[in-house]
């Protein structure tokens, strides 16, 4: 059912190849022993972008080898079904981490997928289970502690956002690069002897406006999620993995996104006590490779 679903979609004999039978192919980059593996009572993960070349496909696959759960949430964005339309982008690393998701939920991982914006099309197939993939709209999450919490991938409120969405998407990078055409911009305006202009001032404005937009934007899924009366959120979709609080007529609801794994590589996870934690998976490989060298071995990244 899934490969005539992609037959039809991408209508693509590159994309008919890639994914026949993909499950039953051994990864290219082979698993590592389950055995030893931390175990977290709940992972979250979103914002994958399978099928662009911004996926961290590799640094994913070395997490989903050292880490291990009960329940497993895919909160959005997981393949990029947008950009595979446009153009057929599918590495055999991007392969090998569906390969790791199914190979989990036939070892027992419950897993719950919510599509996201850019995995719409697979929206419809809400309520259905693929290989022991439930597929979602949105879900309810219990905590070890008790506490309740909305799990949903968060493009739900770009419609609240919507004047303010594109500038999300304004980073350090571009700014950057704004800072030095700022000069070369100038000393052009000051040959044609016009006067200073600044273009750095303009684009510095737009980050402020890029970080009132995050800010705003975890207010509003938290105010939704306190009109649901649970206890707080997760959600992904801006690609800023975070933890706030915020107060909602006296309420405590707790705010938290998992971030992504085009630029920041996060997970957010729960421990067997109700703890969350969002882990940078970066820094948690330096930390396992300074331990290794401390132990006088060296153990390469993903064996
Ligand atoms: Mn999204």
């Amino acid at each position: 059912m899934f490969g005539n679903y992609i037959e039809g979609e991408f209508g693509n004999k590159a994309a008919v190849s890639a994914f026949r039978d993909f499950d039953k192919r051994e990864p290219t980059i082979p698993e590592r022993s389950p055995e030893g593996r931390r175990k977290y009572r709940t992972i979250w993960i979103s914002d994958i972008h399978l099928g662009t070349r911004g996926c961290n496909a590799e640094l994913l696959i070395d997490f989903l080898d050292h880490v291990d759960s009960d329940t497993m949430y895919l909160v959005g964005d997981i393949i990029d079904g947008w950009r595979l339309k446009k153009k057929f982008y599918w590495p055999d690393a991007h392969n090998d981490v569906l390969w790791r998701v199914l190979k989990r939920a036939k070892r027992g991982t419950r897993i719950v997928y919510i599509p996201g914006n850019h995995d719409e099309m697979f929206r419809q197939f809400t309520g259905l289970n693929f290989g022991g993939i439930e597929i979602r709209r949105a879900a309810f999450h219990d905590t070890a502690d008790g506490r309740r919490l909305m799990v949903l991938h968060g493009d739900e409120f770009d419609a609240v956002m919507l004047s303010h969405r594109w500038l999300a998407f304004v980073g350090d990078a571009l700014y950057t690069f704004m800072m030095g055409l700022n000069n070369w911009v100038n000393a052009a305006r000051r040959k044609l002897g016009l006067p200073y202009w600044s273009l750095s001032k303009m684009a510095k404005h737009k980050v402020k406006n890029a970080v009132e937009f995050i800010g705003k934007y975890e207010e509003v899924v938290a105010r939704a999620a306190a009109e649901r009366g649970v206890d707080g959120v997760v959600c992904g979709h801006i690609h800023t993995a975070e933890h706030r609080l915020f107060e909602q007529h006296g309420n405590r609801i707790e705010y938290w996104n998992d971030g992504d794994w085009v630029e920041g590589c996060n997970a957010l996870v729960e421990h067997a006590d109700g703890t969350m934690e969002i882990l940078h998976w970066p820094d948690e490989i330096a930390r396992r490779e300074a331990r290794d060298q401390q132990a006088g071995q060296s153990v390469p990244v993903a064996a």
